[in-house]
């Protein structure tokens, strides 16, 4: 065996697989041997459809950071391992950003696309599939998400132009092989987008806040049995805190708290009039409010919690061992309401899993 290393993944990763899809022990057998023997010949493997469905799965199953994987195995595997063109990869990413959405009943979705071979390779360059970008200004502040400054100044790079709103969708930007990448504007009517307004506050929509429905991570690998899958955008719905209590709140993004606490009338002179821990609140009630007023699918994280719990007995009983990182884990409001405050989880990394990876520029 001239890829000893590749064939031993493969075989943990088509072992496990077996027994859970309930194959027999000859497929199991059998599907190694060519296995084996497609690694002599080519130096990789390709996964069936069946494999790649449910090795995606095992992957969100096995994400040490992720509250929401109660629902692994509901996720939609799109198999794009065929596409060559970034021309078919951008109209393969809008389908999934239109499936996905579902007009706010947001379904858990997964495209897949060729995976990293030895001359060739394709990247989405952004972080998520829909993002804000972010503008450092002539006087050092920033217009939009800081976070997103530097892809978006690489778009500009590229050509891009944004309106120069803090709310300015990035395009899709899209690499094959050591080709310069390839941007396209997301169509409007693909981004569904939902304005906070809070149930009491009236003011509150005067803040003009507002977020994209659907966190789509595009910058991920996803690996399967030692097979890279470089371009693999994946999604779920949003918890309320991920963007009530970092995307709007954090200092170093939309920093929305002092003009919250402000409009609540709060003493925001003082650390001690906990300001922030009311403002952050009322934030958070307001994005759940909204998300729900506009029927887009979102989980506050009192239920997230509980659903973890029953995702957490579930791989009990199935004989599963849980692996989990509890500092991404707990939610950051109300941590020690929620029961993952009071234990421990086991951080190893299993596979099949999704990895960070390079970034392709910088
Ligand atoms: C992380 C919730 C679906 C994979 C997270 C985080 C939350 C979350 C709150 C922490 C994010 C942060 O603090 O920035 C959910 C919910 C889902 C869902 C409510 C609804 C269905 C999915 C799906 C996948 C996935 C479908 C993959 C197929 C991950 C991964 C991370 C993560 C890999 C870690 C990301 C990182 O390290 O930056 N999830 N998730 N999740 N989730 Fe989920
Ligand atoms: N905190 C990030 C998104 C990270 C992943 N969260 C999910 N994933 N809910 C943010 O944009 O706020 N998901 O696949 O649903």
């Amino acid at each position: 065996m001239n890829d000893g290393t590749l064939y031993e993944k493969a075989k943990s990763f088509l072992e496990c697989c077996y027994g859970e899809l309930g194959k027999s022990a000859t497929q199991l057998e059998r599907r190694l041997e060519a296995v084996a023997a497609e690694i002599r010949s080519s130096g990789t493997y390709q996964h069936t459809y069946e494999e790649l469905e449910h090795g995606a799965k095992m992957a969100w199953r096995n994400s040490n950071r992720c509250i929401g994987r109660l629902f692994w195995n509901s996720l939609n595997v799109f198999d794009h391992r065929g596409l060559r063109s970034v021309e078919e990869i951008r109209d393969a990413v809008f389908a999934h950003i239109r499936y996905a959405t579902n007009e706010g009943r947001i379904r858990p979705t997964i495209s897949v696309f060729p995976p990293e071979g030895p001359d060739s390779k394709v990247r989405i360059w952004n972080h998520q599939l829909i993002r804000y970008a972010g503008y450092r200004t002539q006087t050092g502040e920033c217009v939009g998400d800081p976070h997103s400054i530097p892809f978006t100044e690489q778009c500009v790079r590229l050509g891009w132009r944004g309106e120069g709103t803090p709310f300015d969708v990035l395009p899709l930007v899209v690499q094959v092989g050591d080709d310069e990448p390839h941007w396209f504007d997301i169509p409007k009517e693909l981004v569904l987008e939902v304005p906070i307004c809070h149930p009491e506050y009236e003011w509150f929509e005067d803040l003009q806040l507002k977020w994209y429905a659907v966190p789509m991570i595009s910058d991920m690998v996803l690996d399967i049995g030692g097979v890279r899958y470089t371009a693999a955008p994946f999604n779920g719905w949003y918890m309320e805190t991920e963007i009530g209590a970092r995307n709007l709140a954090d200092v170093n993004r939309y920093n929305a708290l002092p003009e919250v606490g402000s409009r609540m009338g709060l003493n925001t002179s003082t650390d001690s009039s906990l300001w922030k821990d009311k403002a952050l609140v009322e934030l958070n009630i307001a994005v759940l409010h909204s998300f729900k007023d506009s029927h887009v699918s979102i989980v506050d994280h009192h239920t997230a919690s509980k659903q973890f719990a029953r995702f957490e007995q579930h791989e009990m009983d199935s004989g599963r061992a849980l692996t989990g990182d509890w500092t991404w884990l707990i939610p950051p409001v109300s941590p020690a309401t929620t029961h993952i405050f009071h234990k421990q989880y086991d951080n190893s990394t299993v596979n099949p899993n999704y990895f960070y990876q390079e970034r392709p520029y910088e």
